[in-house]
């Protein structure tokens, strides 16, 4: 083991909230949720703060995707049901999710990070493990920088944790957001770590809080202090070791920074909306077109998918997805088509259509389908 690591995670601030502040600048400083179904999209840019939708005159079950600092302070957060929201902070902004604006800024910002550290750990749409222990610049400058650059590359702001671990620099980077740079290192634990509720550490979900809370454990340095027999007694001796490691700020895992891929998907957006009745053969064509690339693309990269599905955009910006899971996995374009084909049957085709995709996903390594294949005979049903 490498006692001299120096691991980074990177969290972008309200990140959805912050990208629509960039198209809407005029909405800097108030109160913002992004969530909801059908929440109509503002006017455009010069129509003044009448355009936009106030989270009051929303009515049906959506859920609060992200929201602003400022509507966080209203007590308004991810998760929470709209119309209990408003109940809190009823002039807040609306706003509707356009996750290909938050795909774009997280492009940008992970390659600009890239950019300074070399390869990135991605763990999602907005954040990213680092590994610096080979950079020799001092943390507090380094983090500075890639702040900056960050900033420079997508106008956002984000929060960074540097620590020995990955543990502890995803508890770090959340402890002065918005705009945080926190250092720790171990000597820093009692203080920092181990006052925190045990639920801030990455892997103590809601049951496991309840009973760790059942026994009198709440705080992370409370689950420090236990014993770790008494753990093992009463979670198992996988996970009551894990936990004793973790109270304890111990956390060997590496940064992986290159991740197989998840998915292989290709889509298009049309030069024009397509209706599935008066298009049909030109959607047909495409439609075909792009399973025979999704199916290229597997074989090129070598893998078999066991997945396949389809994500519709609706001439309204609505978006559909279905998918199947195949019994064999394949590369094969006609397979896939096939596949692919029942999911379409699978959505209205009343409204007209602006963009189409086939997505493929649960892959498996080409080479290491013969290993796989006596467990896929045993889910066979003849
Ligand atoms: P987070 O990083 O958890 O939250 P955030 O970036 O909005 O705010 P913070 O400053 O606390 O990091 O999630 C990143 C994005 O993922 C968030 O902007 C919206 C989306 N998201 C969901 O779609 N559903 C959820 O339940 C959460 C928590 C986030
Ligand atoms: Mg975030
Ligand atoms: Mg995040």
């Amino acid at each position: 083991m490498n006692s001299n690591r120096r691991i980074a995670h990177l969290d972008m601030d309200a990140f959805f909230a912050s990208v629509e502040l960039l198209r809407y600048p005029e909405l800097r400083g108030e109160a913002v949720v992004v969530g909801g179904r059908n929440v109509p999209a503002p006017a455009g840019q010069g129509s003044g703060l009448q355009q936009f939708a106030r989270l009051r005159d929303y009515t049906g079950r959506g859920v609060i995707t992200t929201s602003t600092y400022e509507a966080r302070a209203l007590g308004v957060f991810s998760g929470m049901g709209l119309m209990k929201s408003a109940q809190l902070a009823p002039d807040a902004i609306l706003l509707p999710a356009n996750f290909d604006a938050y795909r774009h800024y997280s492009r940008l910002f992970k390659a600009a990070v890239a950019g300074i550290v070399g390869p990135i750990e991605d763990r999602g749409i907005d954040e990213i493990y680092l590994d610096l222990s080979d950079i020799p610049e001092e943390s507090a400058a380094l983090g500075r920088r890639i702040k900056g650059a960050v900033r420079e590359a997508t106008g956002l702001s984000c929060s960074i944790g540097i620590t020995p671990n990955k543990l502890l620099a995803k508890i770090a980077s959340d402890l002065d957001k918005p705009d945080g740079l926190t250092i720790l290192n171990h000597a820093d634990i009692p203080t920092r770590i181990w006052p925190l509720p045990a639920r801030k550490i990455n892997g103590i979900g809601p049951k496991a809080t309840e009973r760790l809370s059942g026994f009198g454990i709440h705080t992370i340095g409370e689950l420090a202090a236990t014993p770790r027999e008494f753990l093992v007694r009463k979670f198992g001796i996988t996970t009551g070791v894990w936990l004793h490691r973790v109270a304890n700020g111990e956390d060997e895992r590496p940064v992986v920074t290159e991740s197989e891929p998840k998915s292989i998907s290709r889509e298009t957006t049309f030069e024009r909306d397509l209706h599935a009745r008066q298009d049909r053969s030109e959607l047909s064509g495409i439609f075909t077109s792009l399973c025979l690339r999704v199916a290229d693309d597997l074989q090129r990269k070598g893998y078999l998918c066991r997945t396949v599905g389809i994500k519709l955009r609706y001439a309204n910006f609505q978006a559909v997805t279905r998918d199947v899971t195949l019994p064999v996995a394949t590369d094969d374009a006609a397979h896939i088509r096939k596949a692919a084909g029942e999911c379409l049957k699978r959505v209205p085709l009343t409204q007209k259509i602006r963009l189409l995709g086939v997505r493929t996903s649960g892959l498996v390594a080409a080479g290491e389908m013969e290993m796989a294949a006596p467990s896929l005979q045993q889910e066979l049903p003849f």
